[in-house]
């Protein structure tokens, strides 16, 4: 039988959201709604893999399910749930472990930027962060994921996993009635240009909810005032904008600029220089300020809106949650079978 085409996709509650998480992951969402059964996902677990105060996870686990829903996903028609409600991401993860080997996961370059010379004293946990991520999408037996570029080699990993897993039991699956693979190999989901935002004071770093300057970060909740003032203190260089994007090679904060501009108004990168070409960065940031409060604002305002309710949250996270083990529970029992568990 064929699989369901279905896309699982999450954010991390680690951090406020901001602009990178908005363009690069959750308004590319929207659209797999029309063509995908859609499961979005707040990775609580994957958040404790660092730090986090109790209090702040609990808030940006809303904020997160918020923006969601401001951002244009409807949760009657996609999933939307916190990852640690259903206990069965833990339980296949373990089983994940134990397929996925060292060596795979040693080569993980995010492991290894996020761990820096520190790698003796991070948890455990971060390090097995990408087979908790194979078990987030395979537990669905999800078929595509939108993610950005940052999560290319994870989910390489995580087809390694699900190849892995239907070879060493291809007899359990068999004598289980399927005739093909148990999981299957998940794609890489492309719905437009993979975007990646940049910092907006080191346009060679990705804008990031654990970047230690405030400066560098418009969140999805600043206001008009603090999203102006970013913007319009945004590092750049002496020269105005191009007349073409060639214009803009080895120019990475300009670039960063001008390509957040074109997300924002949906237009082209070519587009964009076309009207704003020559001139200098007094004129655009504003134009790009006053672009960014009219787009973000109403996406804000209703993450306000519902963050601000509690007890509508709580329902729509234990919907999902419910909706969400309908998938997982029959696939657990499957696996806890294929392996040999007895129950
Ligand atoms: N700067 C970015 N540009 C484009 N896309 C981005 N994403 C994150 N930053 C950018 C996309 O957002 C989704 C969720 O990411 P995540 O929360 O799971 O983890 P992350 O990528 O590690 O995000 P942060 O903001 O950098 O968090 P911290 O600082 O806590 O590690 C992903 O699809 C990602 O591609």
């Amino acid at each position: 039988m064929p699989f369901t085409p279905r896309v699982f996709s999450g954010i991390k509650p680690s951090g406020d959201l901001h602009l990178g998480n908005y363009l690069g992951a959750i308004r590319r969402f929207v659209p797999l709604q029309d063509t995908h059964q859609t499961i979005y996902c707040v990775v609580d677990m994957h958040a404790i893999t660092v730090w986090q105060e109790p209090e702040d996870l609990r808030r940006w686990t809303y904020e997160i399910a918020a923006a969601y829903i401001a951002a244009g996903l409807d949760p009657k028609r996609s999933i939307i749930f916190n990852q640690s409600q259903v206990v069965e991401h833990a339980e296949l993860s373990w089983i994940f472990n134990c397929v996925a080997r060292m060596g795979w996961m040693a080569r993980m370059t995010q492991f290894k930027d996020k761990a820096g010379e520190n790698s003796e004293q991070v948890s455990l946990g971060l390090f097995a962060y990408p087979s908790l991520m194979a078990a987030d999408i395979l537990l669905y037996k999800s078929t595509g994921v939108p993610v950005g570029d940052d999560q290319r080699q994870h989910l390489e990993l995580t087809r390694d996993i699900a190849k892995k897993f239907n070879h060493d039991f291809r007899k359990q699956i068999r004598d289980l009635g399927f005739e093909e693979d148990y999981f299957p190999i998940t794609e890489t989901l492309s719905t437009g240009p993979a975007m990646r935002v940049m910092s907006l004071r080191d346009g060679k770093k990705k804008m990031s909810k654990s970047d230690a300057s405030d400066m560098s970060t418009i969140y999805m909740m600043d206001d008009a005032d603090a999203i102006s003032k970013k913007i319009k203190k945004a590092t750049t260089d002496p020269e105005g904008l191009p007349t073409e994007a060639a214009g803009l090679e080895n120019r990475p904060e300009a670039a960063n600029l001008v390509a957040i501009y074109a997300a924002l108004a949906d237009k082209s990168v070519d587009a964009v220089l076309a009207e704003f070409g020559g001139h200098g960065w007094g004129k655009f940031k504003p134009a790009l300020a006053d672009l960014a409060v009219t787009v973000l604002s109403p996406v804000a305002n209703e993450m306000k809106r519902l963050v601000g309710d509690r007890g509508e949250m709580d329902r729509i996270l234990r919907d999902g949650a419910e909706r969400a083990r309908a998938i997982a529970v029959p696939h657990m029992e499957e696996i806890r079978n294929i392996v040999g568990f007895v129950r």
